[in-house]
């Protein structure tokens, strides 16, 4: 069987981490490149915290790119307050050799694209910086590639006749991937493709007990599981403030693992819908976010898949099965 060819672009943080070593630890994935991008923390580090992931499973053979370091517009926002300063939980972590920063990501992204033309499955985990500069030198990119996985959006409107924000899922919601790079989110939704979006509306609903992850380190010693333990603690730190859960148990967010099971087991959505996507206003905040609205009479938009409902306990077998399993993965 021929393996699936994989590019993984990702502002790498905790969530991104966990993501990274499900692709990395399939036997049926090629990942051809990992490019970084602002985001959870800065360009440079979401580069070497990739790397650092990578070796950690045993995949120093994964060539990981810098990308975009700064919004197409916009001015530059990061999220220390959940991954850490580094991204990775203040734990300082590094790896042996740090990601040069030439070539650009965005260059061996088109070119990979040139290469492989329609056999690539895109995995963006990030704001869509990165996309967004590819989509300005190569306007089919997203036609030129098998399929683009996106962590954005705030979800589907529920109703044909009210504006997005008039919904409270929307207001109590917040998309740092598509906020802190609008014009990235609205360029790429404005090109045809097989796209799909898997916003936090979604993943938020999928808080894992950070004890999942301390068991499965404690019983296996495996290295990935690991590191997962390593760099959450303040991360389920944050989670567990923002949700509290009975018995004040500890829990964690999986944002980026959620978009790795929709793209590898698409058989664990549950609901998705097709619709053309829309930017809105926060008018408390001037925030700006990206949602699915519904088609007009003669629709010209491209249509995007959002999904909708996932199959969290699949997601999670996934999950457990993957940090489970020794090392070597290939
Ligand atoms: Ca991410």
């Amino acid at each position: 069987m021929t393996k699936r060819k994989v590019i993984i672009d990702t502002d790498t943080g905790v969530d991104d981490a966990l993501a990274i070593m499900l692709l990395a630890a399939d036997p049926d994935v090629e990942i051809l490149a990992v490019v970084s991008v602002f985001g959870n923390c800065t360009g440079e580090r979401a580069a070497d915290n990739a790397r650092y992931v990578l070796d950690t499973c045993g995949r120093s053979d994964v060539p990981v790119y810098r990308g975009s370091d700064v919004p197409v517009k916009q001015e530059l926002r990061l999220n220390p307050g959940i991954h850490g300063e580094d991204g990775f939980g203040n734990t300082g972590l590094r790896p042996e050799i740090s990601v040069a920063t030439e070539p650009s990501g965005v260059d061996v992204v088109l070119e990979l694209v040139r290469q492989h033309d329609g056999e690539i499955d895109y995995l963006a985990i990030g704001p869509q910086t990165n996309l967004a500069r590819a989509l300005e030198s190569e306007p089919d990119l997203l036609q030129k590639l098998r399929s683009t996985t996106i962590v954005g959006t705030l979800g589907p409107a529920l109703y044909r006749d009210t504006e997005p924000w008039a919904d409270r899922r929307f207001r109590v919601s917040r998309d740092p991937n598509v906020t802190f790079d609008i014009d990235a989110a609205e360029a790429v939704a404005a090109h045809e493709g097989d796209v799909t979006w898997c916003g936090p509306y979604v993943t938020r609903q999928a808080l894992v007990p950070e004890n999942f992850f301390l068991e499965i380190a404690e019983s296996t010693g495996n290295a990935p599981a690991d590191l997962i333990t390593k760099i959450s603690a303040d991360y389920a730190g944050f989670y567990s403030r923002s949700y509290p859960q009975p018995g004040d148990e500890r829990v964690m967010g999986i944002n980026d693992s959620m978009a790795v099971a929709a793209l590898l087991r698409p058989d664990l959505i549950t609901a998705s819908v097709q619709r053309p996507l829309q930017t809105f206003q926060d008018p408390a905040t001037g925030d700006r976010y990206l949602a699915g609205v519904h088609p007009v009479k003669d629709e010209t938009r491209p249509l995007h898949r959002v999904v909708v409902d996932m199959n969290f306990d699949g997601v999670l077998d996934m999950i457990g099965e993957t940090l489970r399993r020794p090392l070597p993965w290939r």
